[in-house]
């Protein structure tokens, strides 16, 4: 199961000379960012450039919050590696991995964002003139703002994102994204990638995946596309042929848990395909390192098995399939999933459109809030994010899922219901448009057509309208009504 060993981290990061302001990594007390002593200039600040560039000397561990540095320079010129697990960096300026050695090969930058949060607050080069990769695992969060990125940004630029877990957001409009000019390559197997749902992005995604520049599972998976389940983004996944449960990257509720997958089709018929199992909290898998993840199955003819998790914990697992032919098994990819308290999903209903009756509007809120059963029965609490001025909303009971709301003037009401269940909080958010009458109401909804004859606009045709026409019947105000007439 060699291909299964997780990236080996012994690259390592460089020893060189002072550049300016600019600070190096040297790595010559231990893997911490935040000492001085592994710097060649000091722990870099707002107005300075981390640079990394050798590989004899320890892969830097991000341990800060609140790190800063002016720019990012990953693989520099002669390899570097920079890892987070937890804390946060943020780069004022451009990040780069793989700045200008082109075909590094082992020289090649390494940036890994497997906890914690970079922020890129100007552009992310993956590959700019030289060899570089980005992975982004577990709960790890790349935020790219501002400015258009490329992979493989210039012609001898080579870079490869790799999307294994967590998320990557590029939130620049237009064309966030370059993958054109040098050779580039986008992962994803467990992670997600989103980008602004722009025409430009939409056309450059399909086309790369078309040309196979965006993958999953290293081709092995589907590349998923969605546009229309995050307001303004285009969120993008990969799914392997297993379709497996729970989700890889995904959570559950902690204790009894289903492994489920889709078998493929057996290479003889009738003759079902058999598997192995494995499943643990380590991603040493067989072969793969000294704590391995144990085997719960041995060439069963199964398509589930049921494990027990406990909270707070990230669990590994993975099958391999015996189709019955010398090359049985074959090895497949390790999932990975975290087993926790869910936090309530709350729905806090539709938006609603009414109107004053009497001086005032009655709303039943009508919200679903699920639950796992952790820790304790959740509680509610509706409250008033945004009215037309103080006081105007009244919530019958606030603690309760469905009651109802008084409002008292036209204009417009947000109302936040959360549910907590003593350790997590979720919520939504619920918009109430109240006019002066049914008719101002009606005319807000999109596609609203006056009837003809509703010469007075009060959305009835009626004898009011008829007085209308008749105190105007055969007036003419046209430049020739002497022939008209
Ligand atoms: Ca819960
Ligand atoms: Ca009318």
């Amino acid at each position: 199961m060699k291909d299964r060993i997780v990236l080996c981290l012994c690259l390592c990061l460089g020893l060189g000379g002072v550049l300016g302001a600019d600070t190096r990594w040297t790595g010559a007390v231990s893997d911490l960012w935040s000492d001085p002593a592994n710097w060649s200039n000091g722990v870099p600040n707002a107005d300075q450039k981390a640079i990394f560039s050798s590989t004899t000397v320890p892969v830097c561990v991000m341990d800060m919050v609140g790190a800063q540095a002016k720019q990012l320079a990953v693989g520099d010129n002669s390899g570097g590696s920079l890892r987070l697990v937890a804390g946060d960096l943020t780069v004022v300026d451009w990040s780069i991995i793989g700045y200008a050695q082109a075909n590094a090969g082992d020289q090649a930058g390494h940036l890994i964002v497997e906890g914690g949060t970079l922020n890129c607050q100007a552009r992310l080069y993956i590959g700019f003139q030289g060899e570089g990769d980005l992975t982004v695992d577990k709960d790890g969060v790349v935020n790219v703002y501002n400015q258009a990125s490329g992979i493989g940004q210039e012609k001898t630029g080579n870079g490869s994102l790799y999307v294994k877990g967590g998320t990557i957001n590029y939130w620049a409009g237009g064309a966030s994204l370059g993958l054109y000019t040098g050779k580039a390559h986008i992962d994803l197997s467990g992670g997600t990638l989103t980008l602004t749902n722009s025409s430009q992005n939409r056309d450059t995604m399909d086309k790369a995946i078309t040309d196979r520049i965006i993958t999953a599972y290293d081709g092995a998976g589907r590349v998923i596309v969605d546009t229309t389940s995050t307001v303004g983004r285009i969120v993008i996944t990969g799914l392997h042929p297993f379709e497996p449960v729970p989700v890889d990257g995904g959570r559950v509720s902690a204790g009894s848990a289903e492994l489920k997958w889709t078998p493929p089709d057996p290479c003889q018929p009738g003759k079902p395909v058999a598997f192995d199992v494995y499943f643990g909290t380590s991603p040493d898998f067989p072969v793969g390192g000294s704590v391995q993840t144990p085997q719960i199955a041995k060439q069963k003819s199964i398509s589930s098995i049921v494990v027990q998790t406990k909270p707070k914990t990230r669990y590994y697992w993975a099958v391999d399939t015996y189709f019955g032919n010398a090359k049985d098994p074959v090895f497949g990819p390790i999932f990975s999933f975290v087993a926790d308290n869910l936090v309530p999903t709350v729905k806090a209903g539709d938006d609603v459109v009414t109107w004053l009756k009497n001086g005032s509007a009655e709303v039943a809120l009508k919200a679903t809030i699920t639950d796992d059963g952790f820790l304790s029965p959740y509680t509610a609490k509706w409250t008033v994010a945004g009215e037309p001025s103080p006081g105007m909303a009244a919530i019958a009971d606030p603690k309760a899922e469905n009651t109802t709301v008084t409002l008292q003037a036209t204009g417009q009401y947000d109302l936040k219901l959360e549910a907590n269940d003593g350790e997590y909080t979720g919520s939504d958010t619920v918009t109430i448009n109240v006019f002066a009458n049914g008719c101002e109401a009606a005319k807000s909804l999109p596609g609203y057509q006056p009837l003809p004859g509703d010469l007075n606009g009060d959305c009835v045709v009626n004898d009011a309208d008829l007085a209308i026409l008749q105190a105007n019947w055969l007036k003419c105000n046209a430049l020739d009504c002497n022939d008209v007439k």
